[in-house]
């Protein structure tokens, strides 16, 4: 295969490089797992990226899930031009937020009330503080290879682009603050029941993502989330959903509708800003009413609930409410994936896809892999050679294998054709070129 030009965005990432930290503004996307210099978007359109030099890409990144309608969708582009001009912030409540809050608190019961950020991170963040605040205590359990942003509470054994870069936990958090966190293994319900019973009466919340896409992407196991939901109840923590990627993503609403889970708070983002940035938390009345102004927990955001994003979420989340929208979408994405496991079977490669609707990472690995120990396994050198492959084959897959891949409405059935081929090509040249571990 005969690499493409990326001359261009090489010039740009080098400029790049000398005033933004690594030359990006989040470091998944610098490459430093698959090497190489990053390809530098010139714009975006449905399915496609296009670089600066002109190549085109079927872009299964999605803005890391966030485009499941797929880039520059009309309706949305239009609701944005169109409240544009009415005002982008205008630091006061507005009629849009409440439509949007009443939109979401629909489609997501669990949720009685909500709070607008900026972004997952500080929908998190704020989450584990008003349920600190509610329970009293001051342990947050969390799950090895998830990743909920970067606040302080979460940057230990956490998953995107920490697993990515490799690094355990960040430094700069004081060690008496990381203590405060509990990490056990994912669908391990044991080890949750352990750090229970160490730890009695003093776990604030437990917070998971119901589907993990962090570490790849790992599904809960039968009994898992009503495992957590029913130890939570009878150990007076609370149960945090941490929907920044699942929801909307799975299903018109959340995990949580899909599995039958009510959480006590379920966090947003991703999907429901339709690219700009929107996220938010909520849930039970009794525990967000602790939120300022009408309780003392503390949280505020310049930006959060403005006109523009509460337009964007909007239209996205009317056009995902559309009939048949997800089962389209979680059919096309199966016929992806079935495909993709055939062309994996028939390389002899060593891997395994696991999937949930139209999420799914393909793991270099040759045993089944249920959570993060098992996903650290994989062969990383083989899978930045596919990627490598994939990538110079005009398919641009996330450039980590702790990151998930995402289908969106605009993906076509040739698009769907061209990537198995692709795959099948890509698998061929990663198999010759790394020999296995
Ligand atoms: P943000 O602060 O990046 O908006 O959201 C943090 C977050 C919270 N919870 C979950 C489950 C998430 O997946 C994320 C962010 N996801 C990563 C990629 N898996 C964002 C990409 C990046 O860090 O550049």
């Amino acid at each position: 295969m005969t690499p493409r030009l990326r001359s261009k965005s090489q010039a740009i990432f080098r400029r790049a490089e000398q005033i933004l930290v690594g030359g990006v503004s989040s470091p998944v996307r610098a490459f430093k797992a698959v090497g190489g210099d990053p390809i530098v978007i010139e714009r975006a359109a449905g399915a496609r990226l296009f670089d600066v030099d002109g190549n085109e890409y079927i872009d299964y990144v999605c803005s890391w899930g966030a485009m499941i309608l797929g880039h520059a969708h009309p309706a949305v582009t239009a609701a944005i031009a169109e409240q544009a001009r009415r005002g982008t912030s205008y630091g006061m409540t507005n009629e849009l937020e409440v439509e949007f809050a009443a939109v979401i608190t629909r489609a997501l019961p669990s949720l009685q009330m909500v709070r607008f950020v900026s972004s997952g991170t500080e929908a998190t963040m704020s989450a584990i503080r008003v349920a600190r605040a509610f329970t009293g205590r001051n342990l947050i359990l969390k799950f090895e290879g998830c990743y909920h942003g970067h606040s302080d509470s979460f940057l230990s054994q956490a998953g995107s682009g920490l697993a990515t870069l490799g690094i355990a936990s960040s430094p700069g958090v004081p060690s008496a603050f990381a203590e405060l966190t509990l990490n056990v293994p994912y669908n391990d319900m044991a080890a949750v029941e352990r750090a229970f019973a160490r730890h009695p009466n003093q776990i604030a919340a437990v917070i998971v993502e119901p589907v993990a896409a962090n570490m790849g992407v790992v599904p809960p196991q039968p009994g898992f989330l009503q495992g957590l939901r029913e130890l939570t109840r009878s150990s007076g923590a609370l149960l945090i959903f941490d929907e920044v990627i699942s929801g909307f993503r799975l299903a018109y609403g959340g995990v949580q509708t899909l599995y039958g889970v009510a959480p006590d708070l379920t966090t947003l983002g991703k999907i429901i800003g339709g690219g700009l940035p929107v996220a938010a938390y909520g849930g039970r009345r009794d525990v967000m009413r602790l939120v300022a102004p009408l309780g003392p927990v503390y949280q505020a955001g310049t930006l959060s609930g403005n006109p523009l994003a509460m337009r964007a979420g909007l239209e996205t989340l009317r056009l995902l409410s559309a009939q048949d929208f997800y089962e389209n979408l979680n059919a096309k994405a199966e016929r992806l994936i079935s495909r993709v496991r055939e062309a994996l079977q028939a390389s002899g490669v060593a891997g395994h896809v696991n999937a949930v609707g139209s999420v799914a990472t393909l793991f270099f690995s040759g045993e089944p892999v249920r959570d993060y120990e098992a996903a650290k396994k994989s062969d990383t050198r083989r899978f930045a050679a596919f990627f490598a492959e994939m990538l110079d084959r005009g398919i641009f897959l996330p450039p980590s294998q702790y990151e998930a891949l995402f289908v969106s409405a605009a993906h076509t059935e040739e698009d769907i054709g061209r990537t198995v081929l692709a795959c099948r090509e890509s698998l061929k040249v990663a198999l010759a070129a790394t020999p296995a571990d």
